[in-house]
């Protein structure tokens, strides 16, 4: 092959099996942002899940990082076509902050600060698959990033990554967020292309 080396395309080939189809891998990290970005402060910031039975779940920032931080390296898959691969991130597993919650209800809209919402089945949010992000590249999350915290749902495309997250509120249906309504896909799989509907 005189266009590519051995150790390019070793590279590619590696790359290939982590990036979905559509998508082009990007070094730097792009901000996405559908309004001003909220200025929050960490002791002014708190974390609420409103189930059906009207008992409101509270966590303050101390309570939050209490709950137990750990360090996961993912890739993310934004709609408008760009991957970033390997992420270190630091955060809070939604197992913790689930595992005090009963509910009947099976879907979640996150909100975030701003007013931002996105929707999720509850088994996306459990089992390992999703964090309430507090440090992205060893910094704590800059706020144009979704600082203090953001979800980080990396399964699914980065619009369900909620930035400012502020809190969850069980659903009995799977009601579209902010991005859904607009003609974003209910679900999003990268993997399926689940881009719009
Ligand atoms: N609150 C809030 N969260 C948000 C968004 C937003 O506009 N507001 N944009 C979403 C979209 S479309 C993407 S691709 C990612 C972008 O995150 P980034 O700016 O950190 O790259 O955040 C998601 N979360
Ligand atoms: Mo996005």
């Amino acid at each position: 092959m005189p266009f590519a080396t051995r150790g390019f395309s070793g590279r590619r080939g590696q790359a290939d099996t982590r990036i979905p189809p559509g998508q082009t891998m990007v070094e730097k990290w792009p901000v996405l942002s559908a309004g001003p970005t909220p200025q929050v402060k960490t002791e002014d910031w708190e974390f609420t899940v409103h189930d059906e039975t009207g008992t409101d779940h509270r966590w303050s920032w101390d309570e939050l990082l209490a709950l137990g931080v750990e360090d996961i390296t993912v890739d993310i898959h934004c709609v408008t076509h760009w991957s970033k691969l390997g992420m270190a991130w630091r955060g809070v597993s939604l197992d913790k902050i689930l595992q005090g919650v009963t509910s009947e209800h099976r879907y979640l809209m996150a909100h975030s600060y701003g007013g931002y919402t996105t929707n999720l089945p509850l088994e996306d949010l459990v089992g390992g698959k999703a964090w309430i992000a507090t440090e992205a590249e060893g910094e704590p999350l800059h706020p144009e990033h979704g600082g203090p915290a953001r979800l980080l749902v990396p399964h699914l495309y980065f619009w369900k990554s909620a930035k400012w997250v502020r809190g969850l509120t069980m659903m009995p249906g799977n009601d579209p967020g902010f991005w859904e309504r607009y003609g974003y896909h209910i679900y999003g799989d990268p993997w399926k292309e689940q881009r719009y509907r």
